[in-house]
């Protein structure tokens, strides 16, 4: 039988679950790859400290130091040359918000010592990963050696712009992502860890976004909607 009122209320009540279903949770479709704490964005926040960089490509350099059989220095243009792989990755950032799906397209880290002939010492457990200007990010080099890790040079079938970090930066869709660095220029391997720029500044060494691994410092909380604020693309 059809009870107009009733099937009325029923419609109102689905309407309202749906929109605040919304309202709460508009990251539901993406489900548990979306870390506890964060909104899923279709921005693209642009976050650094500082000036971008403006390069002279021809002077440009990449070196590599510490705990290595022998240091080294590469060009961009030996970079360029060699072979790249794409990766489709979601993206977490401390101030909360989250990309899905981003596609980032450069060298494997892992590709990148064996094409070049670095060989890190037996007791490089970490890398501080150098960036412009004077920026310093910690990782444990095992997290380095994953197949998603990048010195990427495009972002979405782009090359990298100048503000996301370009011509070259690291990502490690992993961590929390400040440990991409952004105009990256050197890999330093180390048998001790150091902490890092953030790492330092209140920021948790390890960063894991799906155990929430984001201050060090009891009381350390950055405002949630802080990236709404800044520039993006
Ligand atoms: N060289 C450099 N890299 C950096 C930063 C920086 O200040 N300098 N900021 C980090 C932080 S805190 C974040 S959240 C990401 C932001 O990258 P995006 O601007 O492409 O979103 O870059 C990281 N890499
Ligand atoms: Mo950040």
């Amino acid at each position: 039988m059809n009870q107009p009122y009733e099937s009325d209320k029923a419609e109102r009540l689905r309407r309202n679950a749906a929109a605040l279903l919304q309202k709460i949770k508009p990251d539901a479709k993406y489900g548990d790859r979306v870390p506890p704490g964060q909104t899923v964005t279709d921005r693209f926040p642009i976050l650094h400290e500082g000036a971008v960089p403006v390069y002279d490509m021809s002077t440009w350099d990449l070196r590599v130091t510490g705990a290595v059989r022998e240091e080294r220095r590469f060009s961009f243009a030996e970079l360029e040359a060699l072979p790249r792989v794409s990766v489709m990755r979601d993206i977490h950032c401390v101030t909360r918000w989250s990309k899905m799906d981003t596609v980032w397209e450069g060298i494997l880290f892992r590709d990148f010592l064996q094409q070049l002939g670095i060989e890190p010492m037996p007791e490089a457990k970490h890398v501080m990963v150098y960036g412009d200007y004077d920026y310093e990010t910690n990782v444990p080099l095992a997290d380095l050696m994953g197949d998603d890790i990048l010195l990427a040079f495009r972002f979405g079938g782009e090359p990298l712009t100048d503000k996301h970090g370009g011509p070259l930066r690291l990502v490690v869709p992993h961590l929390y992502f400040w440990k991409s660095a952004k105009w990256l220029r050197g890999f330093e391997f180390m048998a001790e860890d150091r902490p890092g720029f953030w790492e330092r500044n209140g920021f948790h060494n390890e960063a894991d976004p799906f155990r929430e691994q984001r201050y060090s410092e009891e009381g350390f909380e950055l405002p949630e909607d802080e990236w709404v604020h800044k520039d993006y693309d």
